[in-house]
């Protein structure tokens, strides 16, 4: 069964043909930067044309809370003008096809949870364009009454913090991800994306780094101890970026060793969310 998996970010879709868990066909293009629903519709029937033909069915993992296959996001800064977008309803009358669809950080827990040995407990966290999180309890990725579950990245990290698109003041989301690393930066640094920031070795931009990777590890800290999960993945290119994930786990060191718990980058690196929707799709794990 070839699956068409479908990966809605705030920075990059992504498209592919997933067969059991081969990935092939790859293709990527820039998220629409004006935001508005047809802008994403057209990327979306641009990037997904070449793939549709030998595709017996669709999975979408969307930046977003995905409900009922309605997309809406809870940080628009992030994907706007999408209050009540029907994903879902889209792609199956451009495609003909059976379509499923999930948020991007549930999909990505749930691959990355298939690829573990034999942990139970794990929670996922995508540090991108903002900071996503998948929770898999028992075995069982969690979702929600209305699809909010997991969304960790919007938990408090401090009450004096940068306002957040959705909202709060302070999430996690607004001092870490990608973005929120981006509008924090001033003077030489203003106006640079986080990837630009990443490269640049000055005060400032290791200062923006290590905040970003200390309000990571205390979100960490925080979900062991609402879940007492037996290992953290960590994804996203913020969180798969050289030096991030040790300088993380440094930080997390800090904690008291309650809060300890195993700290691993994402196996499937950028390809976690487009699998596991594909692998939700496809009803079976690896
Ligand atoms: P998406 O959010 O669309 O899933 P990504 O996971 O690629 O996409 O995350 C995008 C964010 O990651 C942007 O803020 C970008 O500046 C940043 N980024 C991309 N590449 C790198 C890198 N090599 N190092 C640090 N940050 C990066
Ligand atoms: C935001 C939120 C989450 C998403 C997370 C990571 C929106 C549009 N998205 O917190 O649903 O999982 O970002 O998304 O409100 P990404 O685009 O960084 O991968
Ligand atoms: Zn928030």
């Amino acid at each position: 069964m070839t699956t068409l998996a479908i990966d809605i970010g705030g920075t990059k879709l992504a498209a592919a043909w997933v067969d059991g868990q081969v990935i092939t066909a790859r293709r990527e293009c820039p998220t629409p930067a004006s935001q508005t629903p047809r802008a994403l519709q057209e990327a979306l029937r641009t990037l997904i044309a070449p793939l549709v033909a030998q595709a017996e069915q669709v999975a979408v993992a969307s930046t977003g809370i995905v409900h009922n296959g309605i997309l809406t996001s809870i940080n628009p800064s992030n994907l706007g003008g999408l209050a009540q977008f029907p994903l879902v309803e889209f792609l199956s009358t451009i495609t003909d096809l059976p379509v499923m669809a999930i948020n991007d950080a549930q999909a990505a827990a749930w691959a990355e949870f298939c690829a573990l040995p034999d942990e139970d407990d794990m929670v996922f966290l995508t540090v991108s364009t903002g900071v996503g999180g998948g929770v898999v309890l028992n075995g069982k990725l969690q979702r929600g009454s209305g699809g909010l579950a997991g969304h960790l990245g919007h938990t408090l990290a401090d009450p004096k913090g940068p306002l957040c698109g959705c909202g709060r003041r302070g999430c996690v989301e607004a001092i870490a991800s990608g973005r929120g690393i981006a509008a924090q930066a001033q003077g030489e640094l203003a106006g640079l994306d986080a990837k630009t920031i990443f490269s640049r070795d000055t005060a400032q931009a290791r200062k923006l780094v290590a905040n970003s990777a200390q309000t990571l590890a205390r979100l960490i800290a925080d979900a062991k101890a609402i879940t007492d999960c037996q290992v953290v993945v960590v994804g996203g290119s913020v969180g798969l970026a050289q030096g991030y994930l040790p300088l993380v786990a440094e930080y997390l060191s800090q904690e008291p060793d309650v809060y300890q718990v195993s700290l691993r980058a994402a196996h499937y690196r950028h390809d976690a969310g487009l699998l596991g929707a594909a692998l939700l799709a496809q009803g079976d794990a690896l």
